[in-house]
């Protein structure tokens, strides 16, 4: 392979071959001596009083070792706890047990767990141990939830409301009451709904722990091992030095295995109190009641805007459902992820947004894919469009009109962030010419054919992401750092591993890593080993989430090699018997400036380095070097994403026909990678505009509990997307990159909902809410003509 020119290369993923041969070890391939498995006994209800559980018949069923309940932790292991406290909020952090003791929350809580030789009779077991529940009346909608007279989740949370929280900027009274007088006002609910991850692999643990050295190992599916290790420490007590957190491969995640999870700590705690290796996986209905779902929110929003389409004002209230218990970021997912990212990519100076968090009886809910922008972006966006309408303009100059301009950049918005670097306008003109914009509305003037409605949706969004400096992270609550570690070991032969604190699991840095070394050091990729995700064997790194993977772990990486580097280069000119000055390195070679003959390669410079017959005065032996990097600022990607369908008026089916999705995550490692990426992405965001949705009965039954219910698309129901990007680096980051991994996400769920309510519009349709099955466009179009 060429050495050279390995940044912005489209090289295939250098992981995919294990993982679609069957070679890779997941959490549940690994088979430990004596090995135990564990079944978690959860409530049927989603609000009732434990009066007792009954475990007799389970400890004699053959093969269990041990049953525990909610008593048997108590005072073993500590609450579960949440890592956003976001201030200025009165957040409550009501006590989230590991096994309910006392009252359960949601379907899918813990009340008990079975500890047996094998999976068969864990599960047989697990179904013999009799909960005596009384049931307590159930609240499922968050609006309902707040309400005099719901049914209350925790004693010290009046109304469920775990925290309100506000943000303000400009004068939006003001702004209103201009656009009311000389201008346009518009209000609309929307709802924005819960959605469950779906990874194709569901969460699994298996803990060892061993009585005589008190060292607990623990191998399980989390997005960020050291996270995991601290919270394992936090919540059973075993010290931190003494645990072990490895994530083998991890089978996706989308924001679902970031949290740490009830279910971790039981694991452990079955695993010391056996003295054996214990393994517990959940099954897809499990993964249903007992993974984090994501989403979930009622807003009522007003814009305001002159006539000639300039929006001056956002005003408006979220409730978002936390479900029953704060998970680890859920705090700060519908607040400072989503309502910081409110006026999205344009300069709309006043602002005034009110978030109430809500408990509800439901599976707790967090960060999934975007984590709070998706919703932020699908409000501005569809306003953009309603204003577009109203004020009788194009969805593509209205949106123009309002940008932030090219030279406004650094940009600090009304929500008082400070954007990096943008330049929306070219990827709106290069997303409408590939979409072919202008001859799609020249076919629409042309009216329905065959009752089939033609439309065509935008979405100009930015996000935010890289988390991001931990400054930051700390004013606003965030219980941890998010700078990242890296450490480049060069061998005597002169391969190369690459140790990272991130822990990717499915993006793709195996490869994209390996392409930042190859470039710094000349090194091709095939001679570098990325390793991550294991406590044990990596400095601490805060993981995988908030596309910061790149932003911030490839920086701390290309600065360790470039440390690497300098060494080297000292080494090479006491080699060659020059000043460092005069030492140039090009493409893993070392030569002396005017003498291009006098050449040392990095292979040969690495084995004199760990040779260390002669090195020049004060240089230690060997080579390696490790760096630890804390960003200035978030990365903001952006771009147009833009939908074409059909929307059948007899059966209301939407027929996405084309999809254009033109990106900015600043300068590219590998284009290959990130189109899948976005690829992925799009896939998940247009679900949720036409398909996906989680359903509960008032009652708190999850009525989509399985695939069968939960429609998650498959491939062929997508057109082939048509992918482009600009190049708009970050200033702030040494590689000149921006997050990757939820720009799809993001952008994709309004520009379809745009587009089928743009299809819908002669049918006297405006709006809708998610997801927009066959079934909700058919009766809205004939609830319109049957007027
Ligand atoms: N990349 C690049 N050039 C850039 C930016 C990124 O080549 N300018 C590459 C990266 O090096 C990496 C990939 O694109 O290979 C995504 O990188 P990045 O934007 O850094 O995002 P993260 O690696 O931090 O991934 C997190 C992000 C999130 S938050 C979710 S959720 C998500 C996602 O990525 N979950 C995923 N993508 C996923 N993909 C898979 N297969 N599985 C998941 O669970």
């Amino acid at each position: 392979m060429a050495v050279s020119k390995l940044f912005g290369a489209k090289i295939k993923r250098r992981e995919d071959p294990r993982l679609i041969t069957g070679k890779a070890t997941y959490t549940d391939d690994l088979q430990l001596p004596g090995m135990l498995h564990a079944q978690i006994v959860r409530s049927p209800h989603a609000h009732a009083k434990v009066v007792r559980v009954h475990t007799r018949a389970a400890r004699a069923h053959p093969g269990v070792v041990a049953v525990y309940t909610g008593k048997d932790l108590e005072g073993k292991l500590n609450p579960i706890p949440t890592a956003w406290l976001i201030p200025g909020s009165d957040l409550k952090t009501p006590p989230h047990p590991a096994l309910a003791t006392d009252v359960v929350r949601y379907a899918g809580d813990g009340v008990a767990v079975v500890v047996a030789e094998n999976r068969f009779a864990a599960r047989d077991a697990a179904a013999l141990v009799r909960v005596e529940y009384a049931p307590l009346p159930a609240v499922v909608d968050q609006e309902r939830a707040v309400q005099d007279g719901a049914p209350q989740l925790h004693p010290d949370v009046p109304r469920n409301v775990a925290f309100t929280w506000r943000v303000a900027g400009g004068d939006a009274d003001a702004a209103f009451a201009e656009a009311k007088r000389d201008g346009v006002v518009i209000s609309q609910r929307f709802l924005n709904q819960r959605l469950i991850p779906n990874a194709i692999e569901t969460r699994g643990t298996v803990a060892r722990y061993n009585s005589g050295s008190g060292d607990l190992t623990v191998w399980t599916t989390t997005q960020n091992p050291h996270i995991a290790r601290f919270l394992m420490c936090v919540v059973t007590g075993i010290p931190e030095q003494k645990i072990r957190v490895i994530a083998p491969e991890v089978g996706g995640g989308f924001g679902s295995k970031i949290p740490f999870y009830a279910d971790d700590a039981i694991v452990a705690f079955c695993s010391k109190m056996t003295g054996q290796p214990v393994k517990w996986v959940e099954d897809r209905r499990e993964n249903y009641l007992a993974t984090i779902h994501g989403r979930d929110h009622i807003t009522d929003l007003e814009v305001a805007s002159r006539k000639d389409g300039t929006v001056t004002a956002i005003r408006g209230k979220t409730w978002a459902n936390l479900g029953a218990y704060l998970s680890t970021a859920a705090p700060g997912v519908p607040t400072i992820l989503h309502g910081l990212m409110m006026t999205g990519c344009y300069t709309i100076p006043n602002i005034s947004y009110e978030v109430q968090g809500v408990f509800t009886n439901t599976v707790p809910v967090d960060a999934y894919r975007g984590a709070g922008r998706p919703e932020a972006t699908y409000l501005i966006e569809r306003m953009m469009d309603l204003v577009a309408e109203r004020v009788k303009m194009d969805p593509a100059e209205v949106r123009r009109k309002n940008f932030i301009p090219h030279d406004k950049f650094p940009y600090t918005t009304a929500e008082g962030l400070s954007y990096d670097s943008g330049n929306y306008g070219p990827a709106l003109t290069k997303a409408l010419d590939l979409i072919g914009y202008q001859r799609l509305r020249d076919f629409q003037k042309q009216g329905p054919k065959d009752n089939r409605y033609l439309g065509v949706g935008l979405s100009t969004y930015v996000e935010i992401c890289g988390l991001g400096p931990s400054a930051v992270a700390g004013a606003v609550g965030f219980q941890g750092g998010l700078w990242e570690s890296a450490t480049v070991r060069m061998h005597p032969t002169g391969k190369a591993t690459v140790f990272t604190g991130i822990s990717p699991h499915g993006q793709g840095e195996e490869t994209t890593f390996a392409q930042i070394v190859g470039e710094e050091l000349g090194l091709p990729v095939d001679d570098i080993e990325v390793v991550h995700g294991d406590t044990g064997a990596i400095s601490m790194g805060w993981g995988t989430y908030g596309s910061r993977s790149t932003v911030v772990g490839g920086a701390a990486l290309v600065t360790a090699a470039r440390r690497v580097r300098d060494k080297a280069t000292k080494i090479a000119a006491h080699m060659l018997e020059a000043s460092e000055a005069d030492v140039v390195f090009d493409q893993g070679r070392f030569s002396v400036r005017g003498s291009p003959d006098r050449v040392k390669t990095i292979q040969e410079v690495t084995l004199a380095a760990y040779l260390a017959w002669s090195l020049p005065p004060g240089v230690e032996p060997s080579l390696e070097a490790s760096a630890y990097y804390d960003p200035s600022n978030f990365t903001f990607p952006f771009g147009t994403h833009i939908a074409a369908v059909k929307v059948d008026a007899d059966t209301g089916e939407v027929e996405l026909r084309r999809y254009v999705a033109v990106d900015d995550c600043g300068r590219v490692i590998n284009p290959l990678i990130v189109d899948g990426q976005v690829h992925g992405g799009v896939v998940q965001g247009i679900a949720q505009a036409l398909w996906e949705g989680a359903a509960y009965s008032p009652e708190g039954q999850l009525l989509t509990g399985s695939m069968m219910d939960y429609a998650v698309p498959k491939a062929s129901m997508f057109p082939m997307f048509i992918t482009e990007r600009t190049e708009t680096p970050s200033p702030h980051n040494p590689l000149g990159v921006k997050g990757a991994g939820e720009t799809g996400t993001i952008a994709s769920t309004p520009a379809v909902v745009n587009a089928v309510l743009d299809a819908l519009r002669p049918l006297g349709v405006t709006h809708l809410d998610m997801p927009l099955t066959p079934e909700r466009i058919w009766k809205a179009i004939h609830a319109k003509t049957r007027r």
